[in-house]
């Protein structure tokens, strides 16, 4: 494989609503991003995701953008972009902007001149469609509940939104769109960021050959995701895509892309592949609170080792999938993974033992350090997001009593991961001096940064994590070393070792609440790291035997170099 700039990434992604205020308004932006560089570097990391700062009125809080060319002012300006990208590069790490060009707001005024003429140049550029009075071009449902059609005023003529309604999409197969929009991402890229996380970019392409489909829900909607996800003939707009733009300046690009079959990876994310890499959606779905997991968390665990370690396999030699277990879509992980009586120093330390020595580039969301987790509201106007209250709307739609789909919704809500971040126990957990756009989590007097920069802390644990992923010593392995499953037979144990010439690193955690013992023996050279390591567990095999492991211990490994390295796999 090609040796790439972008393959020594370890990430931190950025809310920046929800990271730091710096001018007292409540709501987190640029400048106050720049003050906690310095704290990202003692982490760390070395790439920064800032998700969308650009001009919104904010209906899906900026992947609602209304000017592409401009900064919100609620989020700074273009110079403290310019600062941020000189600061953080000084620091060793890049900065990637979110694009979000699968749609813009209903306010860019694109979509204000297609409102006014929808035939005209600018109607051509969204996906209007003409359906009669009450009956939208089909029954597609928004990926965000209700229809995926809104009415454009009195006239017959509907827009296609399938995100929330402020988020017409744009219509791809429209050239001249297609150049507006290079040209605005070389611009963005002229001004010297690493690259882009490119959101929701499998709905670029819509397929219209059917009206309408059979119902799928009481609301007579149809989900519809082959007719708008990775689409055939999505390819050319990639292919072109890439360039046009990314190609040109070896920038380093990730995308959202949800179910890539196997045979499609390669173009995907292989060495001449449309993105350096995508996020591996494989474990997103799963929520030991809710659905098909509720309650059986261990067996959930077991679950994601096989998909992961499928996924890994079906990678290897290709190219690089994005690992993580948070982001602003999805409860936090300690929810998501354990209930809330296994959750403790030994269980939220174990966690991103699980995935950031696998093969790819590892992602932290903000707060997942300190071990955020979410805060159940009691009303459910105390949440901010559209996309939430759609849910809610369906589930009483589904029969769901108000408490339930509260429940629900405090289980399940994308928001629960908003929240702002928490630096200490000052008022606000030092994000603002004044009252929050969004309420923080009133544990921030206990679980803050500054309560986590001493030895023992999880945030310290983190940060031994991230180092050991990059030291030069192992690192070559991390990235390009081979992976082989072990103790898959196990239903507590995640195990694999990575191998490259003269080197076998390994991974070998308990993820369950009782001790574990490995079925095989384990070469041990040298444990590099052990959740443990601040207690005695003399419990822990070295030398040749089997190992055995506390609950949630997290090990970390070098291994002998023997005759069985060839013939394992
Ligand atoms: O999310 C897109 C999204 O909701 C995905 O789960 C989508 O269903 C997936 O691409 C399917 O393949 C992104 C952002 O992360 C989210 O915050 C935004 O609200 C959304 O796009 C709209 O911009
Ligand atoms: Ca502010």
């Amino acid at each position: 494989m090609r040796e790439k700039w972008w393959h020594r990434l370890v990430g931190y992604q950025i809310y920046p609503k929800s990271f730091q205020d710096s001018n007292s308004d409540g709501i987190g932006d640029i400048p106050g991003i720049i003050r906690r560089l310095d704290l990202l570097q003692e982490l760390g990391v070395n790439m920064l995701w800032l998700c969308p700062v650009y001009k919104s009125p904010m209906m899906d809080h900026g992947y609602d953008i209304s000017d592409y060319t401009k900064i919100d002012p609620m989020f700074g300006s273009r110079e403290d972009l310019k600062r941020l990208i000189r600061e953080a590069n000084e620091r060793g790490m890049t900065v990637l902007m979110d694009l979000v060009i699968n749609h813009t707001s209903d306010q860019h005024p694109w979509f204000q001149e297609a409102r006014k003429d929808p035939e005209g140049k600018y109607g051509k550029y969204y996906v209007i469609r003409k359906g009669s009075k009450d009956t939208p071009p089909n029954n597609w449902r928004s990926l965000f509940g209700g229809s995926a059609w809104e009415r454009m005023g009195e006239s017959d003529y509907y827009y296609l939104h399938l995100f929330t309604v402020g988020q017409p999409d744009l219509n791809w197969e429209n050239e001249e769109l297609r150049e507006e929009l290079y040209r605005m991402v070389n611009d963005w890229l002229e001004l010297g960021i690493g690259g882009f996380r490119i959101d929701a970019i499998s709905h670029i392409k819509k397929d219209f050959s059917y009206r309408n489909l059979p119902a799928d829900g009481p609301d007579g909607l149809h989900a519809g995701m082959r007719w708008f996800r990775n689409v055939e003939g999505i390819e050319t707009f990639l292919n072109e895509l890439k360039q046009r733009t990314f190609q040109k300046y070896d920038c380093f690009t990730l995308a959202e892309v949800d179910d890539i079959p196997e045979d499609r990876l390669n173009a995907y994310i292989g060495e001449d592949g449309y993105y350096c890499s995508v996020f591996d959606f494989c474990h997103c779905f799963h929520n030991q609170q809710d659905g098909v997991w509720k309650g059986r968390w261990k067996e959930m665990l077991a679950d994601i080792r096989d998909r992961v370690f499928a996924r890994q396999a079906e990678m290897e030699g290709k190219g690089f999938f994005c690992n993580y277990q948070e982001n602003h879509d999805m409860i936090r992980v300690p929810d998501r993974f354990l209930p809330k009586e296994k959750q403790n120093f030994y269980s939220l330390s174990m966690l991103p033992v699980l995935y950031f020595y696998l093969a790819g580039i590892p992602m932290l969301y903000q707060g997942q350090e300190i071990g955020m987790t979410g805060y159940p509201r009691e009303r459910i106007e105390e949440y901010a997001d559209l996309a939430t209250y759609n849910n809610y709307q369906g589930y009483l739609l589904d029969g769901m009593s108000e408490k339930e789909a509260l429940d629900k919704i405090n289980a399940t809500s994308r928001e629960n991961a908003r929240t702002p971040m928490q630096w200490s126990s000052e008022a606000f957990g030092g994000f603002s001096d004044v009252e929050p756009w969004f309420p923080i989590h009133p544990d921030y007097e206990v679980c803050n940064v500054e309560a986590q920069r001493m030895p023992g802390s999880l945030r310290e644990f983190f940060r031994k994590v991230v180092a050991l992923r990059r030291n030069g010593t192992y690192e070559d392995t991390w990235i390009y070393g081979s992976f082989c499953p072990r103790e898959q037979e196990s239903r507590q144990l995640w195990g694999f070792e990575r191998r490259r010439e003269g080197q076998r690193l390994a991974v070998l955690v308990n993820f369950s609440d009782e001790p574990a013992v490995t079925a095989k023996p384990w070469n041990i050279r040298k444990v590099l790291l052990d959740n443990y390591e601040a207690r005695e567990t003399a419990a822990r095999g070295e030398g040749c035997g089997v190992v055995v492991l506390q609950p949630w211990q997290a090990l970390v490994l070098e291994l002998e170099l023997d005759h069985e390295l060839h013939s394992f796999k």
